[in-house]
């Protein structure tokens, strides 16, 4: 898989080399980006330049998976104003998008619970920020690993104000039960099994527990226990953006 992405990799530097000092970062972000053009409207246009005076906030939202981050986001975004950009939905829809040359490799990476390059994650969601012409944002599921971390810091330098990150901490018992669950009842997602949530936790794990940690050293973490039910989770959850300035 990691093979498939390097040749990809390859070929966009072969075709493009003509272009002096391009690395295959910065090729694979401008390729986004000009993907994203074709999608911008006049209005988000406008709505860019609001963008660019405000530096938008970010919450960056991590916990493992089926711990309940794309349920408290949907419940933030009603209560408080809020923009919620799960990684993992970008990157489905990216996957389902006809004619992207991405939709392989992401759903590879997917149902083997591997973390998918950054180059494409960052740049769905920055594209996804600068086309919403919002300014606060709920990132749901990055970063996840040191490339998310280090390629948000390349790629979105003085362009957000990382405001904390939200922690869902949750049994991975319950994690599976929950996921399991979700697919039984007809999610459709292609990782919602035994065998891809094996992986899934693992690279968890190893790779975001880290993330996680790092962030707390700098004490930039509010956790947030997830095994009780919804409503009840969201009261601290409601809690922690009340004690940090959010009405
Ligand atoms: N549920 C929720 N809260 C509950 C509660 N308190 N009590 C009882 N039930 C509760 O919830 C999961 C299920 O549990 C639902 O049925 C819900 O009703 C119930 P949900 O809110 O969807 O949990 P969430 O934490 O969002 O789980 P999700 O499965 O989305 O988490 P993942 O982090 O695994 O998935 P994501 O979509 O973020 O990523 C999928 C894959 O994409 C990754 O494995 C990776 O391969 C790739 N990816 C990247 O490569 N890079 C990225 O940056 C992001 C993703
Ligand atoms: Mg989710």
């Amino acid at each position: 898989m990691w093979r498939a992405f390097t040749r990809l990799i390859a070929i966009t530097v072969e075709s493009s080399s003509s272009a002096q000092g391009a690395t295959p970062h910065r090729l694979l972000t401008q390729q986004f980006q000009a993907h994203s053009h074709q999608q911008i409207n006049y209005l988000s246009l406008l709505n860019n330049r609001k963008m660019s005076s405000e530096k938008p906030k970010v919450v960056f939202v991590l916990g493992g998976p089926g711990a309940g981050k794309g349920t408290q986001c949907s419940k933030i975004v009603q209560r408080f104003q809020f923009t919620h950009l799960s990684a993992g939905d970008l990157l489905r829809e990216e996957r389902a998008r006809e004619g992207s040359q991405f939709g392989q490799l992401i759903e590879d990476y997917i149902r083997n619970g591997q973390i998918v390059p950054v180059e494409v994650t960052c740049s769905l969601l920055e594209n996804a920020m600068k086309n919403s012409g919002k300014t606060r944002f709920l990132i749901d599921g990055f970063p996840r690993n040191q490339d998310n971390l280090d390629g948000w810091n390349r790629q979105m330098d003085g362009k957000a104000d990382m405001q904390f990150v939200l922690f869902f901490d949750c049994a991975e018992d319950v994690c599976v039960e929950r996921c399991l669950g979700r697919g039984q009842s007809g999610s459709g997602r292609s990782d919602d099994n035994m065998e891809s949530l094996k992986k899934r936790i693992q690279t968890y794990n190893n790779d975001s527990l880290p993330i996680i940690k790092f962030f707390e050293q700098a004490g930039q973490v509010k956790t947030i226990d997830a095994s009780p039910d919804a409503e009840k989770v969201f009261e601290e959850v409601e809690r922690v953006f009340l004690a940090n300035g959010f009405q």
